[in-house]
């Protein structure tokens, strides 16, 4: 098989904590207040991205970001030096210090929409960073993260960049978790799947309790900017229902790999419509699609939300085969557990289950997909990217180290304000900074 996919999953940052941020994320609702482990967290994500890399996958890391955000706190209004700013955001608005230090950044499925080189004119990889826009907390996070990513996919021969969309509901986009992609071998023509929460210009259905953080104008916008050709191309509206039931992301409810999509029964409007779309353009490519449904009576959608059945990971291995990483959590649900039993047994590609555990990350609603970000290339451009963000034994080693020596092994919302963990957060990504060789992509002053 020729091309890669390469995984870059997203480290955690030294704030990690619980703040009840995500109105719509049930997990993130849930735990507020609950002391973190932002040590822990980190590690877990490691192991993730260690046991990939040894399983023969190509696997990257993405640097966090600075939090507490001074900048942020800056604009509205805090003043004085770093420490004054924070104490003083603390005094008067703890909740705004809060969503300015939250790690969010580590969901790295939500930094960008990626389109391999493949399937757009130019020929090359387009990045558009996702505005985040429906949640405060994650709408700071696109300027850096382009700014990360330029300093990873340099080469502009191969790599093309996108600034966000403009921050307003009608383009609101959350990036890649709303993104699929159906095909063959990862550097050919393949078809992008794009699924949005609500139609803003004219759009007749949406979800009635929760957000739809997702545009279909948001995804409309991106396949220009990335030149994709409109017969390989498909725009899917998630189904309103499941949004008001916690599926804040299409990758709460569908994942897939290559020719397989796997999701729930109920994940679009339109369900049988949609797929007819993407198995017809994936004829055009001579490919078929391998649709894994699953039934409501096996898995209802609670039960999708509360164990992040599909926010799974599916990775084809070396041999060939597909493997599914689940969280723990979906081996702790029985009706889940023997699904995926069943599943492996159904003569599909997916033969294999790996389980971690990503519980300080799952607690705000981040499971192994959310945490990484897809990045489809082929031979010239893996060689063109910055290699020292991509796992081995020897980076696993540092970074761990560097984790121990450098994260607190517990988080309160009172610690925001302890002066300390500025300088502490700020002399981990100075460091890591050396270690990624990213360059100047934080301008915090020492
Ligand atoms: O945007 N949670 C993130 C979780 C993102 C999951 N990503 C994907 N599904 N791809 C979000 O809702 C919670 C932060 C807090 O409440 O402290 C948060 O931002």
């Amino acid at each position: 098989m020729s091309g890669y996919e390469i995984n870059f999953d997203g480290l955690v940052g030294p704030t990690h904590h619980y703040a009840g941020l995500s109105f719509g994320n049930e997990a993130s609702t849930k735990n507020r207040n609950h002391l973190s482990n932002p040590k822990l967290a980190a590690k877990q994500g490691l192991l993730k991205m260690k046991a990939l890399a040894d399983m023969g996958m190509k696997q990257g890391v993405l640097a966090p970001q600075e939090r507490p955000h001074v900048p942020s706190l800056r604009k509205l209004g805090f003043g004085g030096d770093d420490h004054a700013v924070i104490t003083q955001a603390m005094r008067t608005s703890p909740e705004l210090l809060s969503a300015l230090s939250s790690a969010s950044c580590m969901w790295t499925a939500n930094a960008a929409t990626v389109s391999p080189s493949a399937d757009s004119a130019d020929g090359r990889v387009h990045f558009t960073a996702a505005n985040l826009n429906n949640k405060f907390h994650r709408s700071i996070e696109h300027e850096t993260t382009s700014q990360i990513l330029a300093a990873i996919f340099r080469d502009e021969r191969y790599f093309a960049h996108h600034l966000a969309l403009p921050p307003v509901a009608l383009f609101g986009d959350e990036g890649a978790a709303n993104h699929n992609r159906l095909g063959g071998p990862y550097d050919s023509a393949a078809v992008q799947v794009f699924v949005y929460g609500q139609q803003f210009l004219g759009g007749q259905v949406a979800p009635k309790r929760y957000p739809a953080r997702q545009s279909l104008e948001a995804c409309q916008a991106v396949a220009r900017l990335h030149q994709l050709d409109s017969n390989r191309t498909v725009f899917v509206q998630q189904n309103p229902d499941v949004i008001d039931e916690g599926v804040f992301h299409n990758d709460v409810i569908a994942v897939s790999n290559q020719q397989v999509l796997f999701h729930h029964q109920k994940a679009f409007f339109n369900q049988a419509q949609a797929l007819n779309e993407i198995r017809e353009k994936m004829a055009l490519l001579e490919q078929d699609l391998i649709a894994i449904e699953v039934p409501d009576q096996r898995v209802s959608v609670g039960d999708a939300v509360s164990t992040y059945l599909f926010n799974s990971q599916l990775i084809t291995r070396p041999d060939g085969g597909m493997t599914i990483v689940v969280p723990e959590e979906s081996r702790q649900t029985l009706a889940v557990w023997s699904y995926l039993n069943d599943m492996i047994q159904m003569g599909t590609p997916v033969d294999q289950i790996k389980v971690f555990d990503l519980r300080e990350s799952m607690r705000n609603g981040g499971g192994p997909a959310c945490l990484r970000l897809r990045v489809a290339v082929n031979d010239a451009e893996f060689n063109a990217i910055n290699h020292n963000v991509l796992m081995n034994d020897a980076l696993f080693a540092r970074l761990n180290t560097w984790v121990d020596r450098r994260y607190r092994d517990q988080l309160s919302h009172q610690d925001l304000a302890d002066p300390a963990l500025l300088i502490e957060s700020r002399s981990a990504l100075d460091e890591l900074t050396q270690i990624l060789n990213l360059g100047s992509v934080y301008h915090f002053q020492q």
